[in-house]
Order: structure tokens, then sequence, then C-alpha cells
């Protein structure tokens, strides 16, 4: 969305009768179209630009989600969810934390712990969750967790104040309860990664990636073209980079793509930190966390980028300006073969279109990357790296929940588990998911040796029947078809879902987190399209109860054959806290590609030409000579 359509849509609220007094504002972006509505569009039928919007009060519970038409201003559609609340917006963070460090009982716990100087006292608001306490009913709760910055700019993650935790209402500031769980006492050891406060070894000598000639992509708005592929890119506060319409060489792939949910589950029961497990993208929307990346320091080459646009809590545009990065990158070697017994070698480097942008949810951030290669591929890695998650224990006694990581300094084991819903429109609507299992054949008349095995493939027909696992023992895959146009092979055209990063959650499924988390106990669901199920733990996650979530929602068990079908697929790292990532953690990642699998008739990078890269040299010069 444009700032002025934000404005546009924020305007109608605040001038509503009902909705406008006191409105709070939580996400906005915009109403997408359904499978149908687009069809349509495509078949030159204007479609309706509506922001959609979510509006809370403070004196009112709840959460109202509201449609307003952007071409006159219009409200289109109301609804009120009662007993919901809108996702954490910057400010109420920004106001938790001075509410907590302003209260007597809260300084009164700082000080049994020697503190005497609130300066320095660090309070995160971490989601709530839904426990059950009592005195948090109905409110939207959030329980914080506490560190201590020893001097200006200091790594504050280094000092936990242990066991102290806050129950407050984020809306309205009231401090519900006070929790002094005890604990170790505050590691005071100053683990710094800011140059100001260490020394750095000697800086290597320059790498670039010059592109003298300029990009090969092409930008028409939102809208880009590069090689074969053709995409829009859009971007909202809760979902981050948002992917429409995705083409290769003229023929849709994916209607629409994005990461749909974030959970880190935190494996310490221990004190305040069995609440730890957050939803990133529904209680934060981890979007609006986007921040401006930095030409040679994010991003290397020939960039370009785009800025993002959301709302604060008083509906005031927020503009970040180059968050998102869009450039190309060498990837070594796509394919070659040499026929030895004539000496002829074929070879081709690989390239591919990266969109990304990084989004920082308190002491973690995460780079998403979307890459588009030149054989058909369509990948997404995430990128972990920040601060991990701390607590303090006694020195060489981080118990068995967590690492130490530094002496009296421990980070709980943990997971990060990403949702990508992905609206599937392999070559038009009608698509269907397949999967296949690999079966070793018994020995016998059919397999004399031992040696034969074979995949098996099966149509996945409802929603109860697409709700899987992976299975290493059968090197399960799943593939998404379209099972009314066929390849030359006369095999419906698919692409295969390659889901290397499936995590085995560990969050007990009946446990206050476990339920709001149910979309984790799958690695695949598959949905039919419906434009009120858009997230994998439901529309609004905050202190939520898990009723919309997927695992909820499949029950349902609609038909997905041949029909406009939503995919999901959960991936993500399980993350046995060491050392190294201490204390600011080097990238780790996880994702998963969408692979052409019958969709060509072949190689679609077959045709790339011959070409020499005039600019690579010899690094150490001409060998010398030994014979
Ligand atoms: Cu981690």
């Amino acid at each position: 969305m444009s700032a002025a359509e934000i404005n546009s849509a924020v305007n109608a609220i605040k001038t509503d009768a009902d909705l406008g007094p006191g409105a709070l504002f939580g996400n906005i972006d915009l109403r997408e179209p359904s499978p149908q509505e687009w069809r349509d569009h495509l078949a030159g039928k204007a479609f309706r630009r509506e922001a959609r919007l979510n509006i809370s009060h403070l004196d009112r519970p709840g959460v109202w989600m509201v449609f307003v038409a952007l071409d006159n201003g219009a409200i289109t559609f109301r609804r009120h969810f009662p007993t919901s609340h809108s996702a954490f917006q910057v400010e109420q963070l920004l106001d938790v934390e001075r509410k907590v460090k302003a209260d007597p009982n809260f300084i009164e716990a700082c000080r049994k712990r020697g503190i005497t100087d609130m300066t320095g006292v660090c309070v995160d608001s971490w989601s709530g969750g839904n426990f059950g306490d009592a005195g948090e009913e109905g409110h939207m709760v959030s329980y914080v967790h506490c560190w201590l910055r020893l001097y200006e700019n200091e790594n504050f993650y280094a000092h936990p104040i242990d066991g102290l935790n806050v129950a407050i209402d984020v809306k309205t500031g009231e401090i519900l309860r006070i929790d002094d769980h005890g604990g170790p006492p505050i590691p005071m050891i100053d683990v710094p990664y800011d140059p100001d406060f260490m020394p750095t070894r000697a800086p290597m000598k320059p790498l670039n990636v010059v592109q003298p000639e300029g990009t090969s992509f092409t930008m028409d708005g939102h809208a880009i073209a590069w090689d074969k592929w053709t995409l829009g890119i859009g971007y909202s506060p809760r979902d981050g980079i948002i992917l429409h319409d995705v083409r290769y060489d003229g023929r849709p792939i994916v209607r629409r793509m994005a990461l749909g949910e974030l959970v880190v589950p935190y494996g310490s029961p221990e004190r305040g930190h069995y609440r730890k497990n957050i939803f990133d993208i529904g209680e934060y929307g981890f979007g609006k966390f986007n921040h401006s990346l930095k030409l040679g320091c994010d991003c290397l080459g020939a960039i370009h980028y785009l800025d993002s646009h959301f709302c604060g809590l008083d509906g005031g545009v927020i503009t970040i300006e180059k968050g998102i990065c869009i450039h190309e990158e060498d990837t070594g070697v796509l394919w070659k073969h040499w026929d030895f017994r004539v000496d002829r070698t074929e070879v081709r480097r690989g390239r591919r279109l990266v969109i990304s942008c990084i989004n920082t949810v308190g002491n973690y951030e995460y780079g998403q990357y979307w890459y588009f290669d030149q054989a058909g591929q369509i990948e997404c890695e995430v990128k972990a790296t920040g601060i991990v998650d701390t607590m303090a224990c006694d020195p060489g006694e981080p118990g068995k929940f967590a690492a130490e990581v530094s002496p009296g300094l421990s980070a709980p084991i943990h997971q990060h588990i990403f949702c990508v819903r992905m609206d599937m429109n392999l070559d038009g609507g009608g698509n269907s998911v397949v999967e296949a299992n690999s079966y070793a054949e018994p020995m016998g008349p059919t397999n004399r040796f031992g040696n034969g095995f074979y995949a098996e493939e099966t149509t996945l027909k409802t929603e109860l029947e697409a709700a899987r696992k992976a299975n290493l023992d059968t090197h399960r895959t799943w593939k998404i078809v379209n099972p009314s146009k066929l390849n030359a092979l006369g095999k419906p055209v698919g692409y295969r879902l390659h889901a290397p990063d499936c995590v085995t959650p560990m969050t007990n499924e009946a446990g206050p987190s476990g339920i709001r988390s149910n979309f984790i106990r799958n690695h695949l669901w598959v949905t039919p399209y419906n434009e009120n199920e858009r997230y994998p733990a439901g529309e609004y996650v905050c202190n939520s109860d898990g009723s919309d979530g997927l695992a909820e929602v499949v029950k349902q068990n609609r038909n997905v054959e041949n029909t406009d079908i939503v995919v999901w697929h959960c991936f993500g790292l399980h993350h046995v806290v060491r050392p190294e990532d201490f204390p600011v953690q080097p990238c780790i990642s996880c994702g998963f590609s969408l692979m052409p699998s019958g969709f060509f008739n072949l190689n679609p990078s077959n045709d790339l030409p011959r070409e020499t890269n005039k600019a690579s040299v010899l690094a150490l010069g001409e060998p010398a000579c030994h014979c």
C-alpha cells in the first residue's frame, strides 16, 4: 500500500462516528483478491482495492476488522471480535517498558537484586500467551522479561534479571501482577560485539560485485521482470514480503506466497521461562520490524530498494526507506558436462534474483530471502541472527533445558518454526497435492538381488488426508500438480515442495502453548482457498485459544483435490544453543524450495547461452612451471 492509501484508510476510520473516537490502529494491509476475483481481473474486470485494518479502543474490549474502499474511502465491512486483540504495536512495547520501570513494586524487586539505578533496566515485552492465570482474563497480556545494561550501548542480553517477570495489559498499561520467581544472580561479565568496546581483526582485501552494464531486472512499480520470471512484490506489516502472481515464461505458478507465521517455543520450564512461546508474525507482525538496509553493508553489488509503509498506533504513516532489497547473485555452476571422448565441455554459471528484507523482533533478527533461479526454481531461505534469548545460571550449571554461553549465562534450547502460505496456481486453477513415498521391494521373484526400490504416488484428497508429516523412512515428498494440464510425457504438470528443514515440535500438544501453536504439528497442510483463513495460528494471535489454528481449521475436512488450494509448509530450526551463538549469532538458515517436477518437458535452463566472465583473473598470477 502507498502512504497516500494508508492515509485515506486511516482517515475513513477517524471520521467514523463509532470507530473513530479513540481508535488505536493495528496492522493495515490490502484485502487481496480471491482466486476467482483474480481470474476476473485477468479477464479485464476491475478489482476494487480495499484496505483491511485492525482497530481497537482503550475503553472497549476486542478488536474490529474493518475494510475501507480505497477509491472512495467508504467503510465496506466491519466486524467486532470481542475477545480478540490486535497485534502489538511498537509504541506499546516502549510504553510497557516505561510503565514497568516506573512501578514502585518492580523498583523494589530490582533493589533486592542490587539495582539502585533503574536507567539500565531493559524490559522486553514478551507476548503473554494464554495460561489462564487469575487476573489476566480479558486483558491483552504481556509477560515481560528483564535485562540490565551496564553502560550506554552495552550488550544487555549478557545480564538477565532472571526470575523477575511482570504481567501487564499492553493496551492499557495496567500492571496485573509482579512475579518474583527468585533465581540465580545477574551475571555481570561484559560480552560485547560492538567494535566501540572491543578490538577487531585486520580487514581483508575488497571483494566487489560489479555489474558494469547494470542489472538484468526491470521494475514497473512493484512488478519485476527478470530472465523468464515475472512477479509482483508486496509488503505488509504482518507478513513482511508478499509475492504475487509468480510466473515463469508467462506460466503462472503461485498466486500469492508469504511467511504466514513464525513461532519460537522455548524449552525451559523454569521460573518465568515456561511462558516463552512467541509468535513473531501473528503477535508482533514482524513485517513492521523492518528497517532500512545499508548499501555496501547489508547489501552488496548493484541494488534496487523498495520502501515499505504501514501505520503507527495513532494511524500516522510510518515509512521504512530501503527496507526491501532486490539484486542478482552468482550461484556458481548451474550445469556442466564434459564429453570426454571428444573433449567438449558445456558449462553454464547460474544466477539468481534475490528479494529480501531483515526484520528484528526483540533479540533476534530474521532475514527473509526469496530466490528465483534460471532453472525454474523458487527458494525461500530464512537466516536467523541477532542475540539468543538468555537466562542466568550458576556457573557451570545451566541445567538440562539450557546451554551455558558465558560463565553464569545460559540460553534455553528452542525452535524457530515458520509456516509459509502458498496460494498455488500451477498453470491456472484446479491444483492438487500428490505425496510420493519410496519403498524397497521385498526380495523375491520381482527383486532377486535385493536392489529394487520404487516411488509410489498418492493424491491427498481432503484436508485431513493432506495433514502430513515428513518421513525419512520413505523419503516422503510432496508435489503440487495441475491434473488438467499435461506435459509432453502425458503427466500432470507439477512443482515439488522440497522440504529439507522439517522440525519435530517438542511443545506438548495439550499445554497452553501447544494448543495455540497447533499448526506446527504437521509439516504440510492443504486447505481450499478461504479468504478468512489467512494465517496458520489464526487471524488474531495475541492471547489466542488456538481455535482458528490450522489443526482446527482442517477438521472441516473439505475437498482439496483439483480446486483452488492453499499449501502450508512448516519448516524451521531446532536450536540447541552453542557458545559460538553468543554474543551475536552467526546466521543459521533454513528454508524450502518449489522445484519444477514435470512442469517443463526438459531442463528449462538448457538454452542458456555460452558465456565467459571477462572480469575474472588468476588470483596469484600464472602458476610457476615445475616441469
Ligand atoms: Cu535460535
